[in-house]
């Protein structure tokens, strides 16, 4: 699979149209991109032509299922890939320019700084587990009824009703999106059931090709398979589309470097059967067999 990602980077890097984005950092771009893994015997699309974190991605993934939407966790374990939204809020409203590392350690030592600064509004975690809904009170006013736990439901739905097709997880609340750091990238899952094999579908609406999705590709693909070891199902296959895939312009260097590069094996992820549902899984829990990655590619993240 790992050639149809440094394909469409090749194809992007040379043919994609210039525009200015959000960050002002300027991308190269393309609207609409496929990407197919086969999810079978433990495989799992991690990208081998530079080394991925994927214990990062797996940390940040398991944080979305507690529906927690505060870095400070993430960063008591390390983890510093949405630290630095948190962190040009902060220096902007404040004034105070304080390094990235000192502003992450306050977020662990400091709980009140934490829940004031470490916030990233209603995200992932929250639409995951926790989509709101509203009961009316009457003379059209109403207030917040219990929240929508929509990976749950989907594993009772994978039981129950395997061949639907709405076994959908959905990050984009259109009423709430305003009120997020950064509205989802990874928007939208939908899961299918065929011959006691699950495979998902992940619809990106926006993606950073060389930083973020790797990390998307890895999650999403771990996504599948928690679903079907809960569902007891075999994994299928991970369909990955996105909407603007993108190369940022200061990531030339990397892309540059990554396209000299040939894939190197087949690795393979095996999990430790002992969560007794989805919420329970823990790091530990995971382990990556045969990953023999090429040196990591150093990028600057667009903030
Ligand atoms: N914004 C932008 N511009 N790119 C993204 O990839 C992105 N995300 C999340 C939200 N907004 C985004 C955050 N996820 C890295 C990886 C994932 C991120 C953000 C940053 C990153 O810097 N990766 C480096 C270092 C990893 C590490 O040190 O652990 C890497 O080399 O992979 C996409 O969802």
């Amino acid at each position: 699979w790992e050639w149809q990602y440094l394909d469409l980077m090749r194809q992007i890097w040379e043919t994609g149209d210039e525009r200015r984005d959000r960050t002002g950092v300027g991308t190269r771009s393309l609207f609409g991109a496929t990407i197919r893994c086969d999810l079978s015997d433990g495989r799992m699309p991690l990208v081998t032509s530079k080394r991925v974190f994927w214990k990062t991605a797996t940390r940040e993934f398991l944080w979305f299922l507690t529906g927690d939407t505060n870095i400070r966790a993430l960063c008591a374990q390390g983890v510093e890939i949405w630290t630095d939204w948190p962190l040009a809020h902060y220096r902007r409203e404040t004034g105070d320019q304080i390094t990235r590392e000192d502003f992450s350690a306050r977020i662990v030592a400091d709980a009140e700084f934490a829940a004031r600064w470490g916030d990233l509004g209603p995200v992932y975690g929250k639409q995951w587990v926790n989509w709101p809904t509203y009961e009316p009170v009457g003379d059209g006013l109403y207030r917040l009824g219990q929240g929508i736990n929509q990976v749950a439901d989907l594993v009772h739905a994978l039981k129950t009703n395997p061949g639907s097709r709405r076994h959908i997880v959905e990050g984009w609340n259109v009423a709430e999106v305003d009120a997020m750091a950064l509205p989802p990238c990874h928007k939208t899952y939908q899961f299918h059931v065929a011959d006691g094999r699950l495979s998902g579908i992940l619809y990106q609406r926006s993606a950073d090709l060389a930083l973020g999705v790797p990390f998307n590709l890895w999650s999403a693909a771990l996504f599948v398979r928690l679903l079907a070891a809960q569902a007891g199902l075999e994994p299928g296959e991970l369909v990955w589309m996105g909407g603007d895939v993108h190369l940022y312009l200061n990531h030339g260097d990397l892309v540059e470097e990554q396209l000299k590069r040939v894939p190197s094996g087949e690795p393979k992820l095996a999990i430790t059967p002992r969560a007794q549902s989805i919420f329970d899984y823990r790091i530990e829990d995971f382990s990556v067999l045969d990953y023999a990655p090429q040196a990591k590619l150093g990028a600057p993240v667009a903030v």
